[in-house]
């Protein structure tokens, strides 16, 4: 298993997904819980070849693939209540301010990963790139998997520690990990940080994502939300 921090037990749903995939190493797919595949694929005798160092990270997909884009075909949307909507490639990206924090990672199942350097871009930044509607209550976040969506509302997503991420650890984001673009919200456990992001809707109201739907809380502060106590994000 990856290292983890002290204090960090491993979930009660990661125990019963680990039990539940014994000897063949990777589970992905849709399921009623959040799947593990490096923890256990790491216990599998000949897999560690295939599966990406995860630095701690367990990788997650709710679909049964990791989704993959050519980079040059690769576009963020950014529409709803905006003056000037977007279609930003990866360069326009890496042309608007860029952004670097180094933050812990808590998922709400119990893992934590500190000190992950990150960079990108600030989405207040991006949400001004589009002229978006700052009165506007929420933001819609959709996944190029077709199924993960994700929410914040606009107080939340204005935050300086709310990021448009195109690089962890100084290197692009994996594709495993959401690449080329993914969100990652410092201060909430994991699932808001939604992967393979491929657009930002300015809208009127908050729509729970695909976990809030099955039961995680809207407004996820890590330490303050889901009935758990650990360490806010710093
Ligand atoms: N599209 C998509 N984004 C997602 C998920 C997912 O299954 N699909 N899982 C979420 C959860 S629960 C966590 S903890 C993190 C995990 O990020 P990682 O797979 O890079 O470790 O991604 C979040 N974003
Ligand atoms: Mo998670």
């Amino acid at each position: 298993m990856p290292p983890r921090a002290k204090g960090t037990p491993v979930g009660r749903r990661v125990v019963l997904g680990m039990l539940g995939v014994g000897a063949v190493g990777i589970v992905i797919g849709r399921q009623a819980t959040e799947t593990v595949s490096s923890v256990v694929a790491s216990t599998a005798p000949g897999l560690s070849a295939v599966i990406p160092a995860t630095g701690g990270f367990r990788i997650y997909t709710v679909t049964n693939n990791y989704p993959g884009v050519d980079p040059d075909v690769y576009r963020l949307g950014v529409n709803g209540n905006v003056t000037n909507p977007l279609s930003l490639s990866l360069s326009d990206i890496a042309e608007l301010p860029q952004t670097q924090m180094t933050k812990d990672f808590q998922c709400v199942t119990g893992w934590r990963v500190d000190d992950v350097p990150w960079t990108g871009v600030l989405l207040s930044d991006v949400l001004a790139a589009a002229g978006a509607d700052l009165e506007s209550s929420a933001l819609r976040f959709y996944s190029f998997d077709g199924v993960y969506t994700e929410s914040l509302t606009m107080e939340q997503a204005l935050r300086p520690d709310v990021l448009v991420a195109s690089q962890m650890w100084g290197k692009p984001v994996t594709r495993e990990h959401g690449g080329p673009i993914r969100l990652y919200v410092a201060p909430m456990y994991g699932y808001k940080s939604l992967k393979w992001m491929s657009g930002i809707e300015v809208v009127d109201a908050v729509v729970p994502g695909y976990w809030e739907e099955r039961g995680y809380d809207i407004d996820a502060w890590v330490g303050a939300s889901n009935g758990r106590n650990d360490e806010p994000i710093a």
